[in-house]
């Protein structure tokens, strides 16, 4: 290290957690990173993906200048300003043939990242007149939206965790995943002081997890029978009276109607169903706690219904923010908000958007239906989606059945990505854009704030917001643009206006007005000037969060629970139809293990990759996609740990790398998500988990397939 080598604090933006760390630069280059213990609400906590933020950044391989394909099949790299104007000449060419929506944009998990990327690609989308706009979200708990849209939410938000005496979590383990159901400043300590000071936690995994192992129930359920066990937990509690008779009185509907409804999931049913001790069940229902789900309720089909009735159960037993507590979602970086005890109403659940596929899915609270986009576009036709305009994503990975997603991006007219890598998806692009990463922009927490709009816990619970500037520079020699430029410039070259609109509440509820800021379309604004417009009506001045490098909890600005609005007639609906009926479905279709010896294999996440990213980088990978096993399951197959072995489901196989694991459930194969390449590409590490999936079982509201609990074989790998 030279002596010139100084350290800056920052913030880590590859996950939600937003984790304060202190950066070592030496030459222009991040050569270090670790946590930062000034940084008070968050004791110092860094994970191996924010520690390697160096590797990240300075990696050879990393996608530096834009590149577009050749005649030949090969990228080769191409001026910025060329590629640019060669794609706004061939998004006129399909407007002006096809009309706007043959255009549509994707955006992934990238976002996190640089949220500024998304509101441009919507301010695009906008003017160019296509509704096409898809993200990851409707792949990943599109439950926790629609089940808010047709329950209602509180105006407070959930019930906080820090003085919550009880705690249910289903299908989440943030201790690792840091993303659901715990506060993300340093889950695993934030968990640890609510055990300690007696907070009862209750988990629903088939995995004995990190999070489970400080539970004081663990129901190891059998895959994908969630509805079923929260819905007999519902029972105990109306059984037994365990709800809060007046708050249900005061601020729902429908109690009536789901007691019926739940009146078949006795606790003898429910448990001899879902696989779990009848006592266990008995004992997390009178334990009473306040329930939050995520990508293990989501993915094994009726999500929306688990997320639902875990909304229900939070409002039978009042686990709402009330009157006079501190309002555990306080508005920092978003618009001042002066939370309430009362109900926001439910909402329409559908939005405008419709696709042709799968009988016409539509868009709904969580976006429009992704899952389906590679349909949609293999459709085609002359109101087909021609182009594809995709950032921070990675579809090849991440998109239900990858050989049908391959074929509709290799089908289309254009598709353009936008990455830090040369991912799966951006070697099937015409064009792809090198992007800088987290340290070579500026950044700001406003977005993990407005988390609590997807779901009911996520986000901040405490008054925290930092600002970054940039830490490095672009690595010297490279033509990177940011996913918002990006945007702007094509707007520029196709005489767009852009107008960006900001929208602070859940679709039907808005906390404050929504903005709109004309661009001035002569002069493209720095990252810097994107967040001073986001933040622009903070509750603090974005002025005053730059004063604290470090990060600071302002304290001051912390708000109590204001009483009910006299004149609020806002109900929520614990019967509503669409899921009662669900509710009867699952009742009806008992789904059996149909082959001799299978296994169900379910979805998981492990601390050093962040879905497809990661897994390749010196030092922060498992050499192969991973396949957890119960011992008693490997030998009963006369497989051993390490062994390469085939998974096989109704639809495809993919091969893995065997793990032992003895916190599994027996009879569950759960295999790491994001592993793997192009399927025709032999050199990457692994196969990746979508090629087990199909579009069956499609959910008619978020269009998410059947994604856990999928029945497979697992045998030696030839
Ligand atoms: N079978 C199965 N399917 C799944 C899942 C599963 O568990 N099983 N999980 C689902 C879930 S929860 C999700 S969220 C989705 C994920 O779906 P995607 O978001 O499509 O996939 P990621 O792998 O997260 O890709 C994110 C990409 O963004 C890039 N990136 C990072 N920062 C930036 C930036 O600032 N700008 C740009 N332009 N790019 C950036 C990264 O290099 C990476 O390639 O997959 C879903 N699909
Ligand atoms: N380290 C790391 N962190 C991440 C990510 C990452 O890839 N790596 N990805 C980020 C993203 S995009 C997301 S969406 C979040 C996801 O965050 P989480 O949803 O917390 O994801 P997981 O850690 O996979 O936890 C899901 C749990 O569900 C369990 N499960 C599987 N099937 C079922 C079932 O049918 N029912 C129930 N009740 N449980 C089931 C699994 O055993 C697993 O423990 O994590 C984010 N953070
Ligand atoms: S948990 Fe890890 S990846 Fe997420 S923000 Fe913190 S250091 Fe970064
Ligand atoms: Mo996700």
């Amino acid at each position: 290290m030279s002596s010139t080598a100084c350290v800056t604090p920052s913030f880590c933006r590859n996950c939600t957690a937003y984790c304060p760390i202190l950066v070592t630069v030496d030459e222009g280059r991040a050569v270090r990173v670790t946590g930062d213990p000034e940084a008070p609400a968050y004791n110092g906590y860094t994970c191996p993906k924010g520690r390697s933020l160096p590797e990240q950044h300075n990696d050879p391989h990393r996608l530096l200048r834009p590149m577009a394909r050749q005649p030949d099949g090969r990228h080769a790299p191409v001026a910025a300003d060329r590629a640019l104007d060669e794609i706004a000449h061939k998004l006129r060419t399909l407007v002006a043939t096809h009309g706007p929506k043959s255009v549509a944009i994707y955006y992934g998990t990238g976002n996190v990242t640089n949220p500024a990327g998304s509101a441009m690609a919507r301010a695009f989308a906008n003017a160019l007149g296509t509704n096409l706009v898809f993200s990851a979200q409707a792949i990943d708990k599109p439950g926790a939206n629609i089940s808010i849209a047709l329950h209602g939410h509180w105006h407070a938000g959930a019930q906080a965790f820090e003085t919550a005496d009880t705690w249910l979590i289903v299908g989440a383990n943030p201790v690792i995943a840091k993303s659901n159901g715990v506060p993300m400043n340093n889950p695993g300590q934030r968990l640890k002081e609510a055990v300690d000071r007696g907070m009862k936690l209750i988990v629903i995994d088939p995995r004995r997890t990190e999070t489970a192992k400080r539970a004081h129930v663990h129901l190891q359920l059998r895959p994908g029978e969630d509805p079923t066990l929260l819905a007999g937990i519902i029972h105990v509690i109306l059984a037994e009276g365990l709800h809060e008779p007046a708050f249900v009185a005061q601020n729902a509907l429908g109690l009536e109607a789901l007691s019926a409804a739940v009146a078949p999931f006795t606790p003898h049913y429910v448990a001899e169903r879902a696989g779990v001790p009848e006592a266990q069940l008995l004992e997390a229902a009178r334990t009473f706690a306040r329930a939050v789900c995520a990508t293990g309720a989501s993915f094994g089909t009726h999500g929306n219904l688990s997320f639902y009735l875990a909304l229900c159960l939070n409002t039978l037993c009042g686990r709402w923010a009330r009157e006079g507590e501190s309002a555990p979602y306080p508005n920092v970086l978003l618009p001042p908000f002066q939370p309430r005890a009362e109900p926001y109403a439910p909402y329409p659940v559908f939005g405008n958007g419709q696709l042709r596929v799968h009988g016409g899915l539509r868009e709904s609270a969580c976006g429009m239906p992704t899952a389906a986009l590679a349909d949609e576009i293999l459709l085609g036709g002359d109101e087909g989606i021609k182009a594809l305009l995709c950032l921070g994503g990675n579809p090849v990975l991440s998109w239900p059945d990858q050989a049908r997603t391959e074929a509709a991006l290799k089908s289309l007219d254009l598709l353009v990505v936008m990455d830090a890598q040369m991912t799966a998806t951006a070697q099937l692009a015409d064009y792809a854009f090198g992007v800088p990463l987290s340290l070579e922009t500026a950044g700001s927490t406003s977005r993990v704030e407005a988390l609590k709009y997807i779901g009911a816990t996520r986000g901040f619970t405490i008054p925290w917001a930092q600002y970054t500037p940039a830490i490095v520079p672009p690595p010297a020699g490279s033509e990177l643009v940011e996913d918002a430029a990006f945007f702007f410039r094509l707007a520029q070259r196709m005489d767009l206006q852009l107008t960006l609109t900001n929208v602070n509440g859940y679709r039907g509820h808005v906390e404050s007005p929504p903005t709109t800021v004309r661009l001035d379309m002569a002069q493209e604004p720095s990252n810097e000037a994107l967040i001073e417009i986001a933040c622009a009506h903070s509750r603090v001045p974005l002025d005053e969060v730059r004063k604290f490098p470090h990060g600071h909890v302002f304290d001051d600005v912390a708000l109590t629970v204001a009483p009910r609005d006299p004149a609020c007639t806002a109900m929520l609906q614990l019967a509503d139809p669409m899921m009662m009926a669900d509710l009867g479905d699952v009742l009806r279709a008992r789904r059996e293990i149909l082959q001799e010896g299978a296994l169900l294999m379910v979805p998981r996440r492990i601390n050093r990759v962040m879905n497809s990213v990661g897994h390749t980088l010196p030092g922060a990978s498992e050499p192969y996609t991973p396949a957890h096993m119960h011992p008693e399951d490997i030998a009963a197959r006369g497989l051993a740990a390490g062994q390469r072995v085939t998974v096989r489901s109704q639809h495809g196989e993919l091969t893995a790398a065997l793990h032992v694991d003895d916190t599994l459930r027996p009879g569950v194969v759960s295999v790491v998500h994001g592993f793997g390449g192009r399927l025709d590409d032999a050199r990457h590490t692994g196969c990746s988990v979508t090629r087990l999936t199909a579009m069956e079982e499609v959910d008619p509201i978020s269009g998410l397939p059947r994604l856990g609990a999928i029945e497979v074989t697992v045998t030696p790998a030839a």
